[in-house]
């Protein structure tokens, strides 16, 4: 996908703040944090979104949502914290790779808006 951001990002075509990187996996600063820590966890695979993700592609998506867990203990995030995963236009997604927000150190509202 060369005109996606996040992966323009992945590629470091885009410069971001990188706090994790593996093989499979990249997690950035968000560039307009809502809380204190505002991460974002993608797949270096291009997958819109979560309505995209199939049997191809479910255990790449767990070992995403088990390294957003590893970053919030490893960012001592251990009063808890929120994980978003925002989806297609209703969802308030705005970039079309999937991604899931961490955001913590400060008290979550619920239901979110
Ligand atoms: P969403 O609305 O769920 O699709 O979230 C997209 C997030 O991406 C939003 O919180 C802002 C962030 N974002 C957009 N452009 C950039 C960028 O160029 N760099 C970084 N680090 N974050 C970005």
């Amino acid at each position: 996908m060369t005109d996606c951001l996040f992966c323009k990002i992945v590629k470091g075509e885009i410069p971001s703040t990188l706090i994790y990187e593996d093989e499979k996996v990249v997690a950035f600063e968000d560039i307009n944090p809502q809380a204190p820590v505002h991460y974002l966890v993608i797949p270096k695979e291009h997958i819109q979104s979560a309505a995209h993700i199939d049997e191809y592609n479910k255990e790449l998506i767990g070992h995403v949502f088990f390294i957003a867990s590893k970053i919030a203990k490893d960012k001592r995030l251990d009063t808890g914290y929120r994980i978003v995963n925002n989806c297609g236009i209703d969802g308030g997604q705005t970039v079309g790779h999937i991604h899931f927000h961490i955001l913590g150190k400060r008290k979550m509202l619920w239901p979110p808006g």
